[in-house]
């Protein structure tokens, strides 16, 4: 059974070929929740650095639908991992309590199609309190 408490790669099928172009599709059968919102980031300078928060409830699915995208996690059993993001048929599940870091190339467009409404609330913007919150 999938673990949806862990970061993972979620490859969504690819329709077409390269002398007519692609189309990917996220149906209900490729995601781990049903989205309630999606909003997307892009222009970001290359030497700024996104995320550094986790949230309590919200899980999101993060594509590159343009450009390359680093990211990093970390969960509070102090597991790490690191993610390239450069193919627009490829998202990464970010569960949630996980801090996370995001930078990105110029050119890159990051969709962020996500579990639940916006609620500040559900954000932990410090560190320190993301590490003491078990
Ligand atoms: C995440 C990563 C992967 C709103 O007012 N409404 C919204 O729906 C959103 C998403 C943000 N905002 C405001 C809140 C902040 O003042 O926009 C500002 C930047 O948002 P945030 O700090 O969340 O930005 P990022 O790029 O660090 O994080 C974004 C997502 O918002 C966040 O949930 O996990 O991408």
């Amino acid at each position: 059974m999938k673990d949806y408490n862990t970061p993972f790669i979620i490859e969504f099928p690819k329709i077409g070929k390269s002398d007519l172009g692609f189309i990917s599709i996220a149906e209900k059968e490729n995601l781990p929740f049903v989205p309630k919102r999606i909003y997307w980031t892009y222009y970001t300078p290359e030497d700024v650095e996104r995320g550094g928060h986790s949230h309590f409830d919200l899980q999101q699915i993060l594509v590159a639908v343009a450009g390359k995208i680093e990211i990093t996690t970390e969960l509070l059993n102090g597991e790490k991992k690191s993610f390239i993001l450069e193919r627009p048929n490829v998202g990464l599940f970010i569960p949630k309590m996980c801090w996370r870091t995001m930078k990105y190339t110029h050119n890159a467009v990051q969709m962020c199609i996500a579990s639940n409404e916006y609620d500040e609330k559900d954000y932990i913007r410090d560190y320190n309190v993301f590490l003491e919150t078990k």
